[in-house]
């Protein structure tokens, strides 16, 4: 039944009650943040609190897939669930994933311990950096207890969204230059665990170099968590239980420093902050059209009115 209906709350208690295509048609819905999204998203807030965000970014190509899924086979086999949540802003229409990774997903496509989920847009007015938030919550909300994203490490919204998880994984390849470009994005200062993966190829030692120097310079080095740098081999899960070694060892950590709270704590500020600026942005766009509109521009034009002055008069009465 809730396959068919549109109803917010049957479908998300379909969803809650383990209904897999139920939660993929609610993520849908708040994918679109519409009036139905918005009810979808207050269902899920009350219910959620106990899920944990892995988030793992990096370049693309630097085997962040390939990762997360050797990831998902190593916590499988000590029976715990996990949600991904793969974000691809580059290709909205196709659901967000590259071909690639819905093959190497496909492996676990029939345990119903792991459910994987692209991320797409669509019309919702934050874009990514609002949506993102929301269908982590809807995870948390519906009892997955740990929620892998996995985001390209490219480009400011990109970076922003990759390092909102509990704990961040930037992967990184050997070779020269890797842990140059990640410093250059910004990925050095969400780090909470640096990852070489590829470690089949040469150059790992001098990565590893690289990005003890890089955090020497940073404040990062001296923090008292100290971001390990680990090396993997994805495509073999070589070095993959040392990973989700250290990934429990920083949620611990995070944990019993009250650091945990206060990162999200903060992501809640900044995402209120950014829905309050997302929705004066789009009341700004409807109240600048229309007779009036046209008249105070012509005004403005004119010189009969300065541009300031104008916009107080725009401005009288608009509420978001
Ligand atoms: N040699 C080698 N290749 C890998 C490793 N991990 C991933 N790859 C390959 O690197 C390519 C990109 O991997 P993918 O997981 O799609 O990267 P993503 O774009 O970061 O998600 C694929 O061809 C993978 O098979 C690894 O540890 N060693
Ligand atoms: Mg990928």
């Amino acid at each position: 039944m809730a396959r068919r209906t549109l109803e917010p709350s049957a479908l998300f208690a379909a969803a809650c009650a383990g209904d897999r295509a139920a939660l993929a048609r609610a993520l849908s819905l708040l994918e679109r943040g519409d009036q139905a999204a918005r009810e979808m998203g207050r269902l899920a807030y009350t219910r959620g609190g106990t899920g944990y965000t892995v988030g793992i970014t990096g370049a693309p190509g630097a085997g962040k897939s390939t990762l997360t899924s050797a990831v998902i086979r190593h916590v499988r086999t000590a029976g715990t669930e996990v949600a991904v949540l793969a974000i691809d802003p580059s290709s909205p229409f196709t659901g967000g994933a590259i071909l690639g990774d819905r093959v190497r997903m496909q492996d676990h496509a029939t345990d119903p311990g792991v459910f994987i989920r692209s991320m797409a847009t669509r019309g919702h007015l934050g874009g990514l950096s609002l949506a993102t938030p929301e269908a982590i919550r809807m995870l948390d909300a519906v009892g997955r207890g740990w929620i892998v994203v996995e985001t390209v490490g490219v480009g400011q919204v990109e970076v922003e969204i990759a390092g909102k998880a509990d704990t961040t994984v930037v992967v990184l390849n050997p070779g020269w230059g890797d842990s140059v470009q990640a410093n250059k994005a910004g990925l050095m200062e969400i780090a909470d665990i640096f990852v070489i993966n590829k470690a089949d190829r040469k150059g790992v030692e001098e990565t590893r170099r690289d990005i003890e120097q890089m955090l020497e310079l940073s404040d990062l080095a001296h923090d008292a968590w100290r971001p390990p740098i680990l090396a993997t081999v994805g495509s073999t899960g070589e070095g993959v239980p040392a990973l989700w070694d250290a990934v429990t060892g920083h949620r611990a950590f995070i944990g019993g420093s009250g650091e945990l709270t206060r990162r999200r704590e903060h992501r809640l500020r900044e995402e209120l902050r950014e829905i309050v600026a997302r929705r004066l942005e789009h009341r700004a766009r409807e109240v600048c059209t229309g007779e009036r509109w046209e008249s105070l521009q012509a005004d403005v034009l004119e010189r009969r009115i300065d541009p300031w002055s104008a916009a107080d008069e725009m401005l009288k009465g608009v509420g978001a």
